[in-house]
């Protein structure tokens, strides 16, 4: 058992993000018995789940002419499209059955409304909406989160910025996490880093 002020987060472990789904990160399922494993060093491990209705605007299908990974802008924001993914009520939106869940004390859901993508786990991408999990996990007194899922280089990496900004002790274990883009996420690494977010490998 761990220590009670530190939280493990493992964010959108969802069947569409792992090889065979809609949006299927690669190598997503090779970090699932990595991540079973880490939980037991975990007083609190949450969770966040990807949960669109059916015509999400970050959806390409919602785009007459437009391809998934084109961008588009509307309220003000850019948004890079998607292939339709995370579905509320789908089989696609249940984490892998692969992944322990038992010992996971709240999930987060996110990205309900249609207007306005969410990949943090704590604000829609436009911060105009909060979740509640930054004021549930301080409630609990937890001031180190150490994130962990899918995808490195989108959902994982705004959900740890949003945490150091939130002012948590945030770590980002390399070794239970996967990108899309490598280009992406050595961007995104560089940043995190520049934010003062620890990269580590393993725990
Ligand atoms: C994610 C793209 C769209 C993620 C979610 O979990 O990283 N990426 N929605
Ligand atoms: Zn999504």
């Amino acid at each position: 058992m761990g220590n009670t002020s530190e939280a493990l987060v493992i964010i959108d472990m969802q069947n569409d993000f792992l090889p065979g789904g809609s949006l299927g990160v690669p190598g997503g399922d090779d970090i699932i018995p990595y991540i079973n494993d880490l939980q037991s060093e975990f007083d609190w491990i949450i969770a966040s789940q990807d949960w669109h209705p059916h015509d999400h605007l970050s959806f390409a299908s919602q785009h007459t002419g437009k391809n998934p990974f084109e961008e588009v802008e509307w309220d003000g924001l850019l948004q890079k499209l998607w292939p339709d993914h995370c579905i509320q009520g789908s089989f696609g939106a249940e984490f892998s059955s692969a992944l322990k869940t038992g010992s996971i004390r709240a999930i987060f859901r996110k990205g309900m409304n249609r207007r306005i993508d969410s990949y943090s786990c704590f604000y829609d991408n436009g911060h105009l909406e909060t979740t509640g999990m930054s004021h549930y996990l301080r409630g609990l007194g937890i001031e180190k989160l150490y994130f962990t899922g899918l995808a490195a280089d989108f959902c994982v990496y705004f959900s740890a910025m949003d945490a150091i900004k939130e002012g948590f002790q945030t770590y980002f274990i390399e070794n239970g996490t996967r990108y899309i883009s490598e280009e992406g996420y050595l961007k995104a690494k560089k940043q995190m880093i520049e934010r003062g977010i620890k990269i580590i490998s393993d725990f």
